[in-house]
């Protein structure tokens, strides 16, 4: 058995895609060394709170932080050092930073948009969480960006990946050529290819909504998941009910096994709650890269033109046959919505 390393695969990728140079590389290199790194801390965060609660300090001595802060901090600063970075956003910050006006003759041309650590409140229990990030090439070539780089579609994406600090941490990845998954062995510090060729399962057995906004879901997503609870052993239903309320383990459970997970527009969240640009792009980049489909519910996640940085969209992704069982109950019950 041979152990293929990230940087073996992306520098193999790079032999096979001569167009690709090694600035990709560098890139995908700074997230996987602060993915490590937030591993590191997400994986001794109740060790941190107990020593933390001795001294408001954690183990390096360092100011007690939360862990998005801090995960927010080593994504930034590991992006910043990669010179073909001209443009980083982050869910942690109002506004994107443009490193084109640092340095105006940095050659960068990468753009990433990133949730450093999603579903941070669940870190206390233990759930797991995850990081989410979104790349894009500048479209301008002038000194500083202009507003072309900032409205393309997430169809524009050069590359989307998550990470999920798990039972085990993985880092899940596309640049448009499939879905590949790399599993840390925290005993090397490398992530290893683990998952090649990642397929969404085209049926599954599970949805995963929050049930409590029930009142709030239109009628067409009502009757889909009265669809779910229904008996119907030709159909393998009812579906079972998974809910983290973690996003990356709701999506990489539906990524192995199949699924379907569902965050429509409630009355609390009527443009729905999940971010477009780091949160719902990506993962619709890695669902359709691996057969999977990702929709508002009205139009493709890909094809939203973005007018703000963090403006949210309703979210219905996973397992292609069960999206598109949605799709036909919205068709079916939209006079009546
Ligand atoms: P709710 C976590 O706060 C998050 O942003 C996603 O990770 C998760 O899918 C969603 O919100 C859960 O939201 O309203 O069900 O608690």
């Amino acid at each position: 058995m041979s152990i293929q390393t990230l940087e073996q695969f992306i520098s193999e990728q790079q032999t096979q895609f001569p167009q690709a140079k090694g600035e990709f590389t560098r890139l995908l290199q700074a997230i996987s060394l602060a993915a490590k790194i937030v591993h590191r801390e997400v994986n001794k965060a109740g060790l941190a709170d107990i020593l933390g609660k001795l001294g408001n300090t954690n183990v390096q001595g360092e100011e007690q932080q939360k862990l998005d802060v801090f995960a927010d901090h080593y994504f930034m600063d590991a992006l910043e050092r990669v010179s073909e970075c001209c443009y980083l956003a982050s869910e942690e910050h109002e506004d994107g930073i443009d490193l084109t006006k640092r340095n105006k003759y940095a050659a960068g041309k990468y753009m990433v948009y990133f949730d450093p650590l999603d579903g941070s409140s669940n870190i206390d229990a233990n759930v797991s969480v995850g990081t989410i990030f979104s790349i894009y090439k500048r479209i301008s070539t002038g000194e500083e960006l202009q507003s072309v780089d900032f409205s393309q579609t997430g169809r524009e994406q050069v590359a989307a990946g998550y990470v999920i600090y798990g039972s085990s941490t993985m880092l899940v990845y596309s640049t448009g050529k499939g879905v590949n998954g790399f599993t840390l062995d925290p005993s090397i510090g490398e992530f290893c290819l683990s998952h090649p060729r990642l397929k969404i399962p085209e049926h599954g057995k599970t949805y995963s909504v929050n049930e409590s906004n029930y009142n709030q879901f239109s009628i067409a997503v009502k009757q889909y998941l009265q669809y779910c609870k229904e008996i119907d052993k030709d159909s393998n239903r009812p579906y079972s009910s998974r809910y983290i309320g973690s996003l990356v383990a709701d999506f990489h459970r539906n990524m192995i096994q199949g699924g379907i997970f569902l965050y429509p527009d409630t009355f609390q969240y009527p443009n729905g709650k999940l971010r477009l640009m780091y949160e719902c792009n990506p993962l619709a980049f890695i669902a359709e890269q691996a057969g999977g489909i990702a929709t508002t519910g009205e139009n493709p996640i890909l094809d939203i033109i973005p007018t703000k940085l963090h403006q949210r969209t309703p979210l219905i992704i996973g397992s292609k046959n069960m999206v598109e069982m949605v799709e036909k109950f919205i068709v079916e019950f939209s006079n009546e919505e």
